[in-house]
């Protein structure tokens, strides 16, 4: 091998090092403290004691503990109308901690359409922003995507059915498996640095004329969301300004405090540092001797490449992401 081809070789391994990333992991999950599960499912049974229809599981509209106060709220709308006056789109926020931030592979969002029953999704695509500020706001600014490009991956029906609160009154509602939420998993593929960022996101119908609707992060037992702040934005026909508001759940009975809301989403991706290997915000001689043993080990985890397969090229990979730090 003469020196020019040396050189290239040496080019090629760096380009390669430049395009590979760790294994997407479970990053973050909105008021949900596993970072894989949305906070949706409230149990088998609803609080009047029906039980979900097998393999199914209930996400309810809480009420306190003693069920005399609940939330009135089952679905929001999030989608695209075609009206000229504008459409519908939803915006909650999330905090990349301190460290090398977060390479984002997909986010992953909720929602369902009262009725639909096919097997692929009622929903055609989803577009989705990030700001680094309150959306809309004076300040705030997109660092990420757009209203027009269609993210989708994938959307799948998960086992959680969308149901109202069952025993408060007024109008406590009967339980049914007519709101199956979907989860739909949207191509990001960017790299945040440590801060508090906002997301807001659209969806498309398959059938136009119907809406898609996100249930509200859910925690039985409690109506109350902590610092909850989730906004919507909505058509100038329904709102006076066509602008982003506060999403408030009015309550049951209505007379009881109003509530703020959050709302359900995942994130996955990897540290933003892939030389970080342990994921300690340091890249040091510990991540070198962790990932040898884990490549020593044959261990999935030291498929630097993210191709499925251990081999000397994640080896190489890693090298050169060590050597060029972060
Ligand atoms: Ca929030
Ligand atoms: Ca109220
Ligand atoms: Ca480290
Ligand atoms: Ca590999």
């Amino acid at each position: 091998m003469n020196t020019a081809s040396l050189h290239i070789t040496a080019a090629l391994i760096a380009l390669t090092a430049l395009s590979a990333s760790s294994l997407a992991i479970p990053l973050y999950s909105n008021r949900s403290a596993d970072p894989s599960t949305p906070a949706l499912a409230t149990g088998f049974n609803s609080l009047s004691g029906i039980a979900a229809p097998s393999g199914k599981i209930w996400s309810e509209s809480a009420s306190n503990n003693t069920n005399t106060v609940g939330l009135g709220l089952v679905g929001i709308a999030a989608h695209h109308t075609g009206e000229v006056s504008g459409s519908f789109r939803l915006a909650d926020d999330f905090t990349v901690p301190s460290g090398a931030g977060w390479y984002v592979n997909t986010i992953t969002v909720y929602a369902y359409q009262t009725g639909y029953i096919g097997g692929q999704s009622p929903f055609s695509a989803v577009n989705l922003r990030i700001w680094n500020g309150i959306p809309g706001q004076v300040g705030s600014s997109v660092v990420f995507g757009d209203t027009t490009t269609n993210r989708l991956l994938e959307s799948s029906a998960t086992n959680i059915l969308r149901i109202g609160n069952s025993v408060v009154a007024p109008f406590p509602m009967t339980p049914d498996a007519t709101r199956t939420i979907w989860a739909s998993k949207l191509s990001i593929n960017a790299l945040l640095p440590a801060g508090t960022y906002w997301l807001d996101w659209q969806y498309d119908c398959v059938d136009p004329s119907k809406p898609a609707l996100t249930p509200p992060v859910t925690i039985a037992g409690s109506v109350v969301t902590a610092n909850a702040n989730a906004r919507q934005f909505a058509p100038s026909t329904l709102v006076a300004t066509g602008a982003w508001t506060v999403i408030s759940d009015a309550g049951k009975p209505e007379a009881s405090a109003d509530q703020l809301i959050d709302l359900p989403f995942l994130i996955a991706g990897s540290n933003g540092c892939p030389a970080d290997y342990n994921a300690d915000t340091v890249t040091d001689f510990f991540d070198y001797l962790d990932f040898v043993s884990a490549f020593a080990a044959s261990d999935p985890a030291a498929d630097f490449n993210a191709d499925t397969v251990v081999d000397f090229f994640d080896y190489l990979d890693f090298v050169a992401a060590f050597a060029a730090g972060c």
